[in-house]
């Protein structure tokens, strides 16, 4: 099923010059980028973005982590983009995360893993929403 994704590499990814690194992976995996932008969030879209993390111990840091530099927001288009942008970019926890993955391979801590990807058909609608 073609579908779209909602993807946002975070300031330690940008800070790390790993844009384009970033980008030919989902390219080289057959998916599009429909569109891209780097931008600075504010701490309302911040927020709004986690919003489901609201309330958990590391909502703070989080949102601090996602304003602490600029991002690199894309709207990903392909057959299946949500679960194969989630394998690409690989466990939440970079030390599990799986060798060849974005995390895997570029990560260093929980907060600091790189890159953001939707996790399901209703939080994409959501997150696309906020974005583009
Ligand atoms: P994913 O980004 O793999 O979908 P989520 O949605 O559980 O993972 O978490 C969103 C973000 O919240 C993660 N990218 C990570 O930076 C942060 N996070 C999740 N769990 C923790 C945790 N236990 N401690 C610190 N940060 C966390």
């Amino acid at each position: 099923m073609r579908e779209r994704t909602f993807v946002m590499v975070k300031p330690d990814g940008v800070a790390k010059g790993l844009t384009d690194e970033i980008v030919a992976r989902v390219e080289r995996a057959g998916l599009k980028i429909v569109s891209m932008r780097r931008m600075k969030l504010d701490r309302g879209l911040a927020e709004e973005l986690y919003s489901v993390h609201r309330g958990n111990d590391f909502f703070e840091r989080l949102v601090e982590h996602v304003l602490s530099g600029e991002v690199v927001v894309m709207l990903v288009e392909g057959e299946r983009a949500i679960a194969r942008m989630r394998e690409l970019s690989g466990a939440t926890d970079p030390a599990k995360a799986a060798k060849g993955t974005i995390r895997g391979d570029f990560g260093s801590s929980i907060t600091e893993n790189i890159i953001h990807a939707a996790d399901s058909a209703e939080s994409t609608r959501q997150e696309l929403s906020l974005f583009f």
